[in-house]
């Protein structure tokens, strides 16, 4: 007899105060094609989570609150996790880091380009890209054809926590039939307070009506089912955020103790491109990024995503 899955108290509060998308089936369907096709071809697959989720305060939504993150831990980490051998499902909010493009995201493209036959060209085929500008375009263009030629990334757009938590929890569920083959890397900033929709105004909120007043409702802690119900199997690793760094590895620790996962990368935000720890149940590390790295392009994620997939090894021949 098929045993019934758990109905974990979280799936009633996801389905009674978060808007289901309406694609979220479709979506899950894609993850489970692409899970179990690249599983049947030997590769692992991991889930990462980028970018911050937005908390909308009224229902036809003209303000809303935001999570702080860029997205380049992320989409960074994507590219590392494939050259890994990985193929990835990019769960990433709308407009946030991408990876590979992430390179043009501080540039204006037009200065990344130029004539090749200097003064007087002007067509199409005289257009060049200035490697002064874009030096490592080669390297990225290399890739990202690897990357489109093996069908490695999956992406997924989010923007509102309530898109966040559904497709995150139909993620989970794809994930699951391929068992410890699957790795979820939660490295999102997801908002811990939001209105629930019964509770949201429908209309914009009026500043005529004096100072605004908020009481938000703790978001659930989608940890636990993912653990527990909804991929048992997988490695998972969660991130965590802080701005005070002394309390920093004992809300790591807290959370390993209450979620049972895998892993958690802690980090400060002033110095998360420099220094993180992955912590799990019985060690620590820290991995640092050097001034000499930065002069060589090392990446903090290049080390992370190395650290993680020695482990998620051990994990898998366990
Ligand atoms: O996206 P980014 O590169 O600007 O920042 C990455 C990060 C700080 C959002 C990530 O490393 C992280 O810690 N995410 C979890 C955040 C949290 O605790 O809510």
């Amino acid at each position: 007899m098929m045993a019934k899955p758990r109905i974990s108290s979280i799936d009633g509060k996801l389905a009674e105060e978060f808007a289901v998308p309406s694609h979220v089936e479709e979506v899950k369907e894609k993850m489970a094609v692409f899970a179990s096709h690249h599983a049947a071809a030997g590769r692992r697959v991991v889930l990462i989570t980028s970018g911050g989720t937005k908390v909308p305060l009224e229902s036809r939504t003209v303000r809303f609150l935001d999570n702080f993150s860029s997205g380049r831990r992320g989409a960074s980490s994507a590219e590392y996790f494939m050259a890994s051998g990985y193929a990835v499902i990019f769960l990433h909010r709308h407009r946030s880091l991408y990876p590979y493009t992430r390179i043009f995201s501080n540039i204006n493209m037009l200065d990344a380009l130029k004539f090749s036959g200097g003064e007087g060209a002007s067509g199409n085929s005289d257009v060049v890209v200035d490697q002064q500008v874009l030096p490592n375009i080669g390297k990225a263009l290399k890739q990202y054809q690897e990357m489109k030629e093996g069908k490695l990334l999956l992406p997924i757009e989010f923007s509102t926590l309530s898109e966040y938590l559904h497709l995150l929890k139909a993620a989970a569920q794809a994930l699951s039939p391929i068992g410890s083959k699957a790795m979820f890397y939660l490295a999102a900033a997801v908002s811990d307070f939001y209105i629930p929709a019964s509770e949201m105004p429908e209309h914009k909120i009026q500043s005529s009506n004096g100072p605004l007043q908020l009481s938000m409702n703790m978001v659930p802690k989608i940890l636990s089912p993912l653990v527990k119900d909804w991929a048992p199997q997988a490695f998972v690793i969660s991130f965590k955020l802080e701005t005070d760094a002394t309390i920093l590895l004992d809300r790591a620790r807290r959370a390993l103790d209450t979620y049972r996962h895998q892993a958690v990368v802690a980090n400060v935000l002033d110095s998360r491109r420099g220094y993180v720890v992955v912590v799990t149940p019985e060690t620590q590390a820290e991995l640092i990024i050097t001034d000499e790295d930065v002069k060589n392009d090392v990446e903090i994620e290049e080390r992370i995503v190395s650290n993680l997939t020695s482990a998620h090894n051990k994990f898998i021949t366990r």
